[in-house]
């Protein structure tokens, strides 16, 4: 699809059913994750990729220490197109639920300088980063969907998936199904 990427926001072992922050049914993205790639020249991804000590900790249980099990990618996920990884939430004060937050590479940039202007996002959480990643797309002037079925949210109150993709739309974000893929 041209001018567009597919990027996949934090598909990490520890967001996964039996992980330190598993998302409830989280690992029922991956097919239609694996699914959506092959309509995609572009396809990225984001790491939450935290230290062992952060703030961020007071408010989550220890999940996705930079370099660890929790924080790889699960078996299951093809990996095998992913062009570039954005690692985020990596300093102590830093929650980083926003891919736009990566430090070891500029998403914004990254993105212009290649000419991509629209961004299909999948992945977890839909009421943590793949909310914020989706609105700071939009709000920086990118095309933004959100495909539902390839995003799970935490819901730690139950409306939360809900209200999260109530404010994505507010921001301007298509929330779309998988098989109006073809027709963006
Ligand atoms: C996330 C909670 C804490 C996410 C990351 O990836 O949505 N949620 N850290
Ligand atoms: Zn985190």
């Amino acid at each position: 699809m041209k001018n567009a990427a597919l990027f996949i926001v934090d598909v990490q072992n520890d967001f996964l059913p039996g992980g330190a922050l598993a998302v409830p049914r989280g690992d029922e993205v991956i097919e239609p994750v694996n699914r959506l790639i092959s309509s995609f020249d572009t396809v990225l991804a984001s790491k939450d990729w935290h230290p062992p000590r952060t703030l961020h900790f007071d408010q989550w249980p220890v999940h996705c220490v930079r370099g660890t099990e929790g924080a790889a990618f699960p078996p299951g996920l093809n990996i095998s197109r992913i062009q570039k990884i954005f690692l985020k939430g990596t300093g102590y004060a830093d929650d980083g639920y926003s891919a736009f937050e990566a430090t070891n590479e500029d998403l914004e940039s990254y993105l212009r300088i290649r000419g991509i202007d629209r961004l299909v996002v999948t992945g977890l959480a839909t009421d943590y980063c793949v909310k914020a990643t989706a609105i700071a797309a939009a709000r920086k002037g990118f095309e933004v969907y959100v495909v539902k079925e390839a995003v799970r949210a935490v819901n730690l109150q139950p409306d939360d998936e809900q209200k999260a993709f109530e404010e994505m739309q507010a921001a301007g974000v298509r929330i779309i199904s998988e098989n109006q893929i073809h027709r963006l």
